[in-house]
């Protein structure tokens, strides 16, 4: 006998404002945490908004375009473009700053994927999915999971996940129904993007914008059910690391001293931010530098 697991909370993530100019509805936060998430943001932006110069050191960002390019540059002289579908896996490890500007109207999700202690410190490094590399598993028509990370019917993403995570686009024609695996250590939950399901093992109603949270009940699947119309979600998951979180903005480490020591190398240019110096990007020129100060990942005490 195989348990489901069955939908705990769910909430609305509402609009609020973020970076210079963009909106975004948060599903994980200071006050609405799920390990290994930091954050999850689904971010809706136009040009001239947009996220210009800022740092991250201690977890990954992941990006997901629904809608629209973002230009991205970063302070190593890295630069792209993310399109329609586009993922960017970006593991900050001990340093990155850039700039996360749209180029037309932009939707998306922005995951923050923490790293566990031995690899807070690693060298930054990007794994890039253009969107025809995204592999998807039908496992009945009128059913399409885009894997970007983890498995689902057979289907594997390339992506290597330091901290093991699942991230997938499930879309769902009325009237179906879909099982996914997922392993019984992980936590997760479910965003719903475009329509309204059934899910879990309590068939909780999911409708849109709204974050689902799964129950940590040993559950090795979620089933989801399209009763009353079509339905596009996100599930995300991964396996806690269960470690202390100590967190200045956009940087997250284990202790209180690490927290010190980054804001020192990130003023003094040391330990992985040594190319910030004089460094300014491009594409997030003739924008204010982004204020990442009351920017929070973990709940003031
Ligand atoms: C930010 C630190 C940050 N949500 N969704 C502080 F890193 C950010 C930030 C983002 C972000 C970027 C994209 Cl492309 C999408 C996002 C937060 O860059 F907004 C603040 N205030
Ligand atoms: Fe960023």
């Amino acid at each position: 006998m195989s348990l489901a697991r069955n939908i705990l909370k769910s909430f609305l993530a509402k609009s609020q404002p973020e970076g210079v100019g963009a909106t975004v509805r948060r599903c994980i936060s200071a006050r609405n945490t799920i390990d290994p998430f930091l954050m999850c943001d689904l971010f809706e932006v136009s040009p001239p908004a947009g996220f210009p110069d800022h740092p991250h050191r201690g977890f990954e960002t992941v990006t997901y375009m629904l809608e629209g390019t973002t230009a991205h540059e970063d302070f190593e002289g890295n630069k792209g473009l993310i399109g329609p579908g586009d993922v960017q896996w970006m593991t900050a490890g001990r340093g990155i700053i850039h700039s996360e500007m749209p180029v037309t109207k932009s939707k998306g999700i922005q995951l923050w994927v923490n790293l566990s202690s031995k690899d807070k410190k690693i060298a930054p490094s990007y794994q890039d999915l253009k969107s025809s590399q995204i592999p998807i598993a039908t496992p009945d028509s009128g059913v399409e999971v885009k894997v970007i990370a983890g498995t689902s019917h057979g289907i594997t993403s390339k992506i290597f996940t330091r901290t093991p995570t699942m991230l997938m686009d499930f879309k769902l024609s009325k009237g179906k129904s879909v099982v996914q695996d997922i392993p019984i250590d992980f936590q997760g939950f479910i965003f719903v993007l475009e329509g309204s399901g059934y899910f879990g093992g309590n068939s909780f109603k999911g409708n849109e914008n709204h974050a689902l949270y799964f129950e940590n009940n040993g559950g090795d699947h979620i089933n989801v059910e399209a009763k009353d119309e079509d339905v596009r979600f996100m599930l995300i998951a991964g396996k806690p690391l269960g470690e202390p979180i100590e967190s200045y903005g956009p940087f997250v480490m284990n202790t209180k001293e690490e927290i010190a020591q980054t804001r020192h190398d990130f003023m003094n240019y040391t330990n992985g931010f040594e190319k910030a110096r004089g460094w300014q990007s491009t594409i997030g020129y003739g924008v204010s530098n982004i204020d990442f100060t009351n920017f929070e990942t973990k709940a003031k005490k």
